[in-house]
Order: C-alpha cells, then structure tokens, then sequence
C-alpha cells in the first residue's frame, strides 16, 4: 500500500514539475514597441524577436525619431522581414512632435538603415490604424498584461494617454529608453535625443504617471556606461554567422566606418525586459522634462523634493551580461536571409 502511495505521489509531483516547466513562458510578457528604428532600434527588435526570447510582440508601432515616420515604418516592417515575423502588426504613428516638427538627425543614414538596402516592405499609409490608437486599444483590452518597450521620442505614448487617460494605469509596465540625468546627454549638454526630439511629449507621459506607480527608465548615463569596443562590434560580434547580423552590419554601416566605440542605447532597454537579472542597481526617483530654453529645451530634471516618485531609473547594468546576450540572442536567426 504504502509503494502504490509512494508511485501516485511520485506521478503527481513529476506531472506538477512537467505542467510547470510546459506553462507558456512566452505569454508571461507581452510586448508592444513603440519605436523610431534605426539600426539601433532594428537590433533591439531583433534581440525581442531571437528563437531565445521569452516575449510575445504583440505590435510594434513606428513613431518619427531617428528618421520620419515614413522610413521608420517601413524600417520596422524590413526588420520583421529579416526575422521572419511579418505576423506582426505593424501601425504608424506621429509624423511630427507633439508641438513642434522633429529635427531628423541622419545618424544611422538618411533612410535609418545606412542607406544599404534596395527593397523595403509596401505600407499603405492609409490603410491602417494610427499607432496612438493602435496602442490605446491593445492596452484597454488587455489590462494589466501588455509591457511597452519606448525605444523612441514619446509622441505615440503621450498621444496615447490623451486618448485612453487609463493607459499608464493599465499597462504592466513601461520601459523607456530616454533622458539622462546627470549631465550626461549626447544631443546637447544635458540633453538626451529622444527627449530632444518631443520634450513635450516626454514631460506629459512623466506628468501623467499614477501615484504608487513608476514607469522605469534607462537615462543616456547608464547606456554609455556600456560602450563596447569598436574591434569588439566588427570582429567578433560582427562576425557571427548570422543573417540578423548580415543585416544590422548593412544597417549600422554607416556608423560602424566613423565610430572609435561602439555605442549602444536601445539595445540595452531590450536586454533589461528579457533579462532582469543584468540590472545592477537603479534609483526611484521625480523626474521632470524642461520645454523651454535656448540650451536646456528637452533636458531632464530630478526634483529629489517630490513626495512621490514617477520613475525607476536604471543606473547600471551588467556589460558583460549584455555582451553575452547580443552574441547569444543575434545569433538565434532564420537560416533564410531576406533582404537585399
Ligand atoms: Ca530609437
């Protein structure tokens, strides 16, 4: 009797650990990415996309940043070409900032991707939801479940939380790659490029954040603290026989000839929702968006007297963790490679 007990009890606890180990990991994280690609952007996506990835994209939604919004959206579609994701719902968003007309800054390219590649995906601009909408509703239908990964100006988000005001409070979490504050910068002293690009949109989504809430933030300080090594980013990560990578050293080309480092950003918002575990220390913290100023106009300010706080900022992260994941998450890619 007491080995018939002791099989039953053993068959339920191998079936508990089997059910366990079978939930649906990839569902626990449900990712929209709103986003400005960019090379920088088209890695990170493509790091959310690898075979190794635990999240769920459940939309991307392309926003004007790095180029227009016309670019950045069919740089979106290209890239879940190159995945193999084109499953994926892809909405277009603000042309312009809240206020005023972005400065483009061809940084990765006049067309975002090192002007390299002869064919992107068709979109018809007047077909589809706008991605403000887009985001409103997908997070109204699934409250408490969608994580958004701001990988570029805010102007979607903040459009967003003028249409559905519960956004902030409904979503499970928001990860913005933004700001900097300390100094740090990179556009202009003090000045982060996604903050520069719609202060009034980053000033309004920090404003609107609910009380008892953060939304977490990596400022430009904790991503130059991971800068690799140019040598780093052409020969061994560069080298991976990967079509992601064939793809992102065409993107990044433009970059990759005139950089002394290699600098990071977007990829590092991506790495901290994957892999929590490489964040080393952050901060809870006020944090405010200057508007105004011949020098301080997108410049953000940590108000240390404010009796609650908006932000988690991440103040450092593992480099050596990120390094493993970019060669192990960009390496995952289809055997295909579709581009040209
Ligand atoms: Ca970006």
């Amino acid at each position: 009797m007491a080995t018939t007990s002791s099989f039953i009890i053993t068959v339920f606890v191998l079936c508990s650990i089997e059910a366990f180990l079978a939930l649906p990991l990839a569902n626990d994280l449900n990712v929209v990415i709103d986003t400005d690609p960019g090379a920088d952007d088209a890695m990170a996506i493509l790091m959310m996309l690898s075979k190794m990835s635990r999240a769920n994209v459940v939309a991307i939604t392309a926003v004007t940043g790095n180029v227009g919004v016309v670019n950045t959206t069919r740089n979106a579609l290209l890239t879940l070409q190159v995945a193999d994701r084109l499953d994926i719902p892809v909405y277009a968003g603000s042309d312009r900032g809240m206020v005023y007309k972005n400065k483009i800054d061809p940084y990765f390219g006049y067309d975002g991707l090192g002007d390299s590649f002869s064919e992107k995906p068709y979109y018809d601009f007047t077909k589809h939801e706008h991605a403000a909408l887009a985001l409103a509703d997908i997070v109204k239908k699934r409250p408490g479940e969608i994580t958004i990964l701001c990988i570029g100006p805010l102007t979607n988000i903040a459009l967003a939380l003028h249409i559905y005001p519960r956004l902030l409070e409904d979503v499970k979490e928001v990860v913005i790659l933004g700001g900097s504050y300390q100094g740090g910068g990179g556009t202009r002293p003090g000045v982060e490029f996604n903050t520069y690009s719609d202060p009034e949109a980053s000033a309004f989504v920090f404003s609107k954040v609910p009380v008892g809430k953060t939304v977490t933030v990596i400022p430009s300080e904790t991503s130059h603290q991971v800068a690799m090594p140019l040598d780093w980013r052409l020969n061994t990560l560069g080298k991976l026989e990967s079509c992601f990578i064939e793809f992102l050293n065409r993107a990044e080309g433009v970059v990759l000839k005139r950089a002394r480092v290699w600098s990071i950003s977007d990829q590092v918002a991506a790495a901290i929702i994957l892999n929590p575990a490489i964040i080393k220390s952050t901060k809870d913290a006020y944090l405010l968006v200057e508007t105004c100023g011949n020098t301080s106009r997108g410049a953000v300010f940590r108000d240390d007297r404010h009796k609650t706080t908006n932000v988690r900022l991440i103040t450092e992260v593992d480099k050596e963790g990120i390094q493993t994941m970019l060669l192990e998450y960009l390496n995952d890619s289809p055997k295909e490679c579709k581009f040209s």
